[in-house]
């Protein structure tokens, strides 16, 4: 590159990082992934080395990102906190690997065994996707609590980090050090990430983009009774500074020293030796990513012996002894082409952004989800925006966030479809819901192919070999509507559709023929009554036992179904109200769909019923919840406290002032072996 170009470049590039730094660090409010903004450094980072005399002090490359903010006093890191270099690709780690064999040079042949190619002992972690802080403890007790801030100076961010129930107040153990500086990473989980942002969808107010900056933000309050009310975690990963007390030689075992004065740290850390390890860690851990409590974008990898880190040293602004091995990313940016609206079972209309195609978290994306309408409305996404999309895992691509400064100048809001995009019915959404429905039912062809779809699903009436690709062709050609049309499709019908061998069409005819003969849970939950799950489908089977209790009962008799309330009922009643469901109930038992009834709850020999039994001490085999559950099927009641009326009371291991309250009245009393023996002369077998 010609030295003007250059010269202009790295403004441009200087320019832009310093505007996203403002936004991630001051505001909390990035507008590009993390992914992006490493980019660009990478991008400023090289022109630089190409042209060294082009660096000034001034150059976000000079110093690590991030502005004091106003409000908070500010520290200074006694020992500077480094950030890592990244790597992000095993080509990229074998660098970093090999540079770190070299410097070492005699150290490491000498330590290792002679013959064989040395390996480096390495230190690894998952890197939590958090906020680096700084504990400092004077003679065992916090005493201040700072960000990282540009790595030379943070906030003091105290007041809010004492409310963290893993920062310890005041260090464990025998040993008070006088001094001792911890840093570690706060993060929020993901699942108390996501109960915060929805009872801030729940209340109107701004929802955080991701946990970490939902975390960022917690600790920037300057109200502490906020940040208590956060579900923040504390996770130590090195210890500076440590006055009267020794820590051991390797990282590895500095972590579990730091576990003995009351840290939490990293469940997932390990070590090894060489390469090797250090690739299936990054493998094991990426498989396992999603399943991780907190957010994680990467791992971190160490020089495990202390004595090597030292020797190894620093670049100007990370150590030449960690680096972080980067996941793919999981977030991108990329554009709305259009927002489209499915029709799915219940006539839900979901809108779908169909995106320019975009590599992320391991794929090429071009839909995603914006999962109902009020989050439309919330983001106000529209045709022609840059957006950033999210995919984790196996889990649906979603967009997450709206560029709004790269809108194009004419964009519109998008409007509610009034009728469906499928069958033309109107749209309906009950004021206050997110939901809107098409109103058109079974009549719908989206809706019948979902009900469909879901009538022969697995967990439903299982038709092995029905897959979503014969169903809309079967609905498309006018073949079925309802799930009683099934059953009555012969050989010709299947034939002249799309891919569909003599074979195969046996097959699935004798696969459709098999389900027939089913069970009563199974049906109902095929049934596909809104708010009817597998659960509730259960329960309903087994209180009712049969189909004609079920079809005469209302609200008021479903209520008396275990974990059934009004909404569910109500959904249920309606949908037995209709004549078009009786109907096809009745085509679908004239065709031979059949089911062993069920022995009713309200039918089932109630030995123990009118007594009250109550339960106390722990039972080692059935466990107290079971045992109530059992008591109950026999007719008990089962109470919290021993008086008069009781009729027998079980006595578990260590049963306390009960057991002797029983004694006193004279009530009878059982140990765990007599109640399993009652149990099971009624055929409750535990
Ligand atoms: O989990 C992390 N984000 C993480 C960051 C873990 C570490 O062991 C780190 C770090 C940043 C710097 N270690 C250093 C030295």
């Amino acid at each position: 590159m010609q030295r003007q170009d250059a010269v202009r470049e790295i403004e441009r590039l200087r320019a832009q990082i310093r505007h996203h730094n403002h936004r991630y660090y001051v505001l909390d409010d990035p507008e590009i992934p993390d992914s992006d903004y490493d980019q660009l450094f990478v991008s400023l980072r090289n022109l630089e080395s190409g042209f060294p005399d082009l660096v000034t002090p001034d150059s976000p490359t000079q110093r690590v990102g991030g502005e004091p903010l106003s409000g908070f006093q500010t520290v200074t890191h006694e020992v500077p906190m480094l950030s890592l270099d990244n790597v992000f690709s095993i080509g990229e780690f074998l660098d970093f690997d090999r540079k770190a064999r070299e410097r070492l040079g005699g150290l490491i042949k000498s330590a290792d065994d002679l013959f064989a190619e040395p390996e480096i002992p390495y230190c690894a972690e998952p890197k939590l996707d958090g906020l680096a802080i700084s504990l400092l403890y004077e003679n065992g007790l916090l005493v201040r609590a700072a960000t990282r801030g540009d790595g030379a100076t943070g906030e003091d961010i105290t007041h809010n980090v004492r409310t963290i129930p893993s920062v310890p107040l005041r260090l464990l153990g025998d040993t008070v050090p006088a001094r001792l500086e911890v840093r570690g990473e706060v993060v929020m989980p993901k699942a108390g990430f996501l109960k915060l942002n929805e009872r801030a969808a729940a209340q109107g107010e701004k929802q955080f983009a991701n946990p970490r900056n939902a975390a960022a933000g917690s600790l920037r309050q300057l109200d502490p009774r906020i940040a208590a009310k956060r579900p923040l975690e504390f996770y130590a990963y090195g210890a500076v500074q440590a006055i009267g007390i020794d820590f051991p030689p390797s990282q590895f075992e500095t972590l579990q020293k730091l576990v003995t004065l009351g840290f939490r740290i990293s469940q997932e850390v390990k070590r090894g030796h060489g390469t090797g390890f250090v690739q299936d860690f990054y493998a094991d851990v990426l498989a396992r990513r999603d399943s991780l409590a907190y957010e994680i974008d990467g791992v971190v990898i160490k020089v495990d012996n202390v004595r090597w880190q030292q020797e190894l040293g620093f670049v100007s602004r990370a150590p030449r002894w960690a680096t972080a091995f980067k996941f793919p990313a999981q977030e991108a940016i990329t554009t709305v082409e259009a927002i489209e609206f499915q029709v799915g079972r219940t006539g839900a209309l979901t809108p779908v952004a169909r995106l320019a195609p975009v590599f992320v978290g391991g794929v090429t994306v071009s839909n995603a989800t914006l999962h109902n309408f009020d989050e439309v409305e919330r983001m106000d996404v529209r045709v022609g925006d840059s957006v950033i999309v999210y995919r984790a895992g196996d889990v649906i691509p979603k967009v997450v966030r709206v560029l709004v400064d790269r809108r194009p100048a004419n964009s519109h809001p998008v409007d509610l479809p009034t009728c469906c995009p499928v069958c033309g019915s109107d749209v309906e959404r009950p004021e206050d819901e997110a939901i809107a429905r098409c109103s058109g039912g079974l009549f719908c062809p989206a809706q019948q192919k979902e009900a469909l779809k879901h009538f022969v699903s697995r967990r439903a009436m299982d038709i092995e070999g029905l897959g979503d690709k014969w169903i809309e062709q079967l609905v498309d050609q006018g073949l079925i509507r309802s799930s009683a049309d099934l059953f009555v499709l012969g050989k010709d019908d299947l034939l002249p559709l799309d891919r569909m061998g003599d074979k195969s069409a046996d097959n699935l005819l004798a696969a459709i023929s098999h389900s027939k003969s089913t069970t009563f849970p199974r049906f109902l939950f095929a049934l596909g009554i809104r708010g009817v799950g597998e659960a509730t489908a259960l329960a309903l089977a087994r209180h009712f036992g049969r189909l004609e209790p079920l079809l005469a009962a209302d609200e008021e008799a479903l209520m008396r179904v275990p974990d059934i309330g009004p909404v569910v009922a109500e959904s249920i009643a309606t949908f037995f109200r209709q004549p078009h469901n009786i109907e096809i109930i009745q085509r679908l038992r004239e065709v031979g769909v059949v089911w062993p009834d069920i022995e009713a709850d309200a039918e089932r020999e109630q030995p123990l019923a009118g007594q009250t039994w109550v339960l106390t001490g722990s039972l080692a085999t059935l466990g107290r919840e079971q045992a109530k559950e059992k008591l109950m099927l026999l007719g008990a009641k089962v109470a919290g406290s021993v008086s008069k009326k009781t009729s027998c009371v079980v006595a578990g291991e260590a049963a306390g002032s009960k057991l002797a309250e029983a004694e006193k009245l004279g009530i009878p009393v059982l140990d765990e072996d007599a109640l399993l023996a009652l149990l099971a002369s009624h055929g409750l077998q535990s």
